[in-house]
């Protein structure tokens, strides 16, 4: 598969290089990742990382002028379907390679590159130059490894396999600071903690099985939050050993909620599929929601647990 990947590649000067909106570590690891590896192998062709703001300052900026996509080749990271890609002129592009490790429901790619058992983008990518022997800078194996980590959820999903490590351990011999990557991939700031710490006064519970929080733009603006920053704090609920689920229904400018949705056994992403959204199975998000569909989810989930009981 690398060696179809370097082929394609191969026929073009142009490449652009995207991933989805809103990118998390695994999204920006796997797009920066890819384009280091690839300039190292190709100096003489161009480049491009597409896609508004980055995750914190941890990676380069991406490239935001002109660009003649009808001669590119698109290679999109870490995005299940057409709609959540970041940035303009994929469709432009002669040619789509797609990279993912989401449940496959779009194959919008004319090469798909698709590991649904794999836990991050990451992992795809890293294990197609492990099994090639690749020898990789530490810039790259650093982005690659800055996904594996936090799609893992430092090493700790169910997706987690020996090749997982296998693969940290090779990324990681490329000189990766580890304890640096780590600061920087979870490093957080007081007014995140201070809003961390007002969602979780204002959690809601269904029958304490399910925990959720319904925050309004008002509610982060005055911490100081962006919507994009406010969305990603679903975590404060995880671990709680009486939560069967949990959920963070975020408040956007347009008035509508997006809400991240985790499950601890039961499957979820069907039920996110009829509500604008997606994702993995135990761990996906959904969009465009009022306070009553948000209402009308949250029974549907619950009846999901009662079936599973
Ligand atoms: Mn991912």
């Amino acid at each position: 598969m690398l060696e179809k990947l370097l082929e394609t590649v191969k026929e073009f000067d142009t490449i652009c290089i995207y991933r989805h909106v809103n990118p998390d570590g695994d999204a920006n690891g796997s797009q920066f990742g890819l384009k280091t590896y690839l300039e190292n192998q190709f100096p003489e062709k161009t480049f491009y990382a597409l896609g508004k703001e980055n995750v914190k300052t941890f990676f380069p900026q991406c490239y935001h002028g002109d660009i003649d996509f009808s001669k590119a080749l698109a290679i999109v990271c870490d995005t299940a379907n057409r709609e959540r890609i970041d940035g303009e002129g994929v469709f432009d592009c002669a040619k789509i390679i797609k990279i993912d490790h989401h449940p496959i429901v779009d194959n919008f790619g004319d090469i798909n590159i698709v590991n649904e058992k794999a836990c991050a983008t990451c992992e795809v990518l890293g294990t197609l130059l492990m099994e090639n022997n690749e020898k990789l800078t530490q810039e790259c194996a650093t982005y690659l490894y800055c996904g594996l980590l936090t799609d893992s959820q430092k090493f700790g999903i169910r997706s987690v396999t020996p090749n997982t490590f296998k693969l940290a351990g090779y990324l990681a011999s490329f000189g990766v600071d580890i304890p640096l990557v780590n600061e920087r991939m979870f490093a957080s700031d007081l007014n995140s903690f201070r809003y961390e710490t007002y969602l979780r006064a204002h959690v809601e519970f269904i029958h304490d099985s399910i925990a959720y929080v319904i925050a309004d733009c008002k509610d982060y603006e005055q911490f100081g939050l962006t919507f994009e920053k406010a969305k990603e704090k679903v975590f404060i609920m995880n671990s709680v050993e009486e939560f069967q689920m949990y959920c963070l229904f975020t408040q956007q400018s347009d008035g509508t909620y997006s809400g991240s949705l985790r499950s601890k056994n039961a499957k979820i992403n069907d039920i996110a599929a009829n509500y604008h959204g997606g994702g993995h199975n135990l761990a996906c998000g959904v969009r465009g929601l009022t306070r009553v569909s948000i209402q009308s989810l949250l029974n549907d989930l619950y009846q999901r647990l009662k079936e599973a009981e």
